[in-house]
């Protein structure tokens, strides 16, 4: 994740506090010191830096802690509230029907986060479409068709027109059923005046009700200088900062929009569609500080719970929290841990998990773990059904049996069958939970987090 490397040495020093409960002003300094070196590192500007450490100092030596805090968490508490603060509010963004232009530099992103968006705006309920008008760059029309098709979203181009415009205004014809549309434009090397007459021509055709600049992360406290220049020649409402997973300097690009007064809007991390999120500064900073952050989880895990039952028509997900929890619950649920994302992002974002516990890791265990779920399922396609439905009449025989089948070895299925009691008896613990309801069962996991892992949560797949 972006400022990982602040996460980490943030959390190494904050532990050093853990068990006092008064804070000396060297505990401060050294704190301090470890915000700053990470904080440069990431490519923020220097005076920012400063502004923030010594607000940070000031407010941990002088601000009482409330009563019952202990010293690191009062620091945490005051170091999580100033991250915010630096990098600003999220770009105000309604889910209703509008239009939104990108606008950017050449290779910035732009085409790739348009189809990203209609993904993301699919996923919240409405029906967006893309308009591809960039007329400048071979073979942009195929790109966004291709990455349209991708997200499933409805796509409008015409390789054979070369008037911006003229797209733009078919465009909106042929996507008038559409909710959101988002409207792709041709990028530059740089801000050009040919640029700004083309984007001003879009605009005055398309009447955008937002217009976003999309940034790559790269460009770390650059994106200051390129927010201003847009926003003084064609006016931006927020900001989209791309490739944040390809470089050190996000925290440079994210602080820098800040500054200029402007917003960000969303964040991109990879190359594919589902590799956007909406930036929430509070859920963000909270993620880097290994805080875990519970709106995106619940997201996610809503997202791919619906996604499995919209495969299995016939199956709840709340049924798991009723019954038995059998070994086809436990199949359901490694395909929606799949359809979640890479295990890392998922765990960074449990409370208690993520950081300090990941630090922990070695690099490769989460693709150890990717591996096992992978050789789970091979082992479980060779059970029969009354096995998946009734796991503890497996016995030493079948196991021999399985095995074989699946060509797994025996210490694999009894692995699976181990894994599979405890989640059922993680599973027991959210039963009676009434109607099952995501956020209170994601509340139940953020009280028994902190104190990190154990089979908690989804089900404690994994090394812990
Ligand atoms: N790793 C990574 N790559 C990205 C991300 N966003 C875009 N890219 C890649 O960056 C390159 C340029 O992206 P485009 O979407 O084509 O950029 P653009 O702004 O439309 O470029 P022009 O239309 O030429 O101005 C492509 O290879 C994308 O796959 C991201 O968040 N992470
Ligand atoms: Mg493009």
């Amino acid at each position: 994740m972006v400022l990982d490397d602040l996460g980490s040495s943030l959390r190494g020093t904050l532990d050093s506090l853990r068990g006092k409960s008064r804070i000396s002003e060297e505990d401060v300094e050294e704190v301090v010191k470890e915000i700053q070196r990470s904080l440069l590192q990431a490519d923020v500007d220097v005076s920012l830096v400063m502004e923030l450490s010594d607000s940070i100092k000031e407010r941990s030596l002088e601000e009482e802690p409330p009563g019952g805090t202990t010293a690191r968490d009062h620091v945490l508490s005051i170091v999580y509230e100033e991250l915010v603060d630096l990098v600003g509010e999220s770009t105000d963004l309604p889910l209703e029907e509008q239009t939104i232009m990108l606008a950017g530099l050449q290779g910035s992103g732009k085409t790739t986060t348009a189809a990203k968006m209609a993904w993301w705006f699919s996923k919240k309920g409405l029906r967006p479409a893309v308009i591809q008008t960039d007329t400048f760059r071979p073979g942009a029309y195929e790109q966004a068709k291709q990455m349209c098709e991708r997200a499933e979203v409805d796509f409008y181009g015409d390789p054979d027109e070369d008037d911006p415009v003229k797209i733009a205004r078919d465009g909106l014809e042929e996507t008038e059923d559409a909710d959101v549309r988002i409207v792709d434009t041709a990028g530059r090397h740089a801000l050009e005046d040919d640029l700004i007459d083309e984007i001003e021509d879009i605009e005055a055709e398309v009447q955008p009700d937002r217009s976003l600049l999309v940034l790559d992360a790269a460009i770390g406290q650059g994106a200051k200088d390129q927010a201003q220049q847009f926003e003084t020649s064609v006016g931006i409402d927020g900001v989209v900062i791309t490739k944040l997973d390809g470089t050190a300097k996000g925290g440079g690009a994210l602080t820098a929009v800040n500054e200029t007064g402007s917003t960000i809007a969303f964040l991109g991390s990879g190359e594919t569609v589902q590799d956007i999120e909406r930036f929430e500064p509070n859920g963000f900073i909270s993620r880097l500080l290994g805080m875990g952050d519970l709106k995106q989880l619940t997201e996610r895990v809503e997202r791919a719970m619906e996604e499995t039952t919209e495969e299995e028509e016939d199956w709840d997900p709340e049924d798991m929290l009723k019954g038995e929890f059998t070994l086809k619950d436990m199949k359901r649920q490694m395909d929606a841990m799949n359809k979640m994302g890479p295990l890392d992002q998922v765990m960074d974002m449990i409370p208690g998990m993520g950081g300090g516990l990941m630090d922990q890791l070695p690099d490769d265990a989460m693709d150890v773990t990717q591996d096992r779920m992978r050789n789970f399922e091979v082992v479980m396609d060779s059970m029969t059904e009354e096995e998946l439905e009734n796991p503890r009449s497996i016995g030493a025989s079948q196991i021999r049996r399985i095995a074989k089948g699946s060509g797994q070895d025996e210490d694999t299925v009894r692995e699976l069958l181990e894994q599979h009691k405890m989640m059922s008896q993680t599973m027991k613990q959210f039963q009676g939970m009434g109607d099952g309801d995501m956020q209170r069962m994601m509340k139940k996991m953020q009280q028994q987090g902190g104190g990190g892992g154990g089979g908690g949560g989804l089900g404690g797949f994994g090394p812990f």
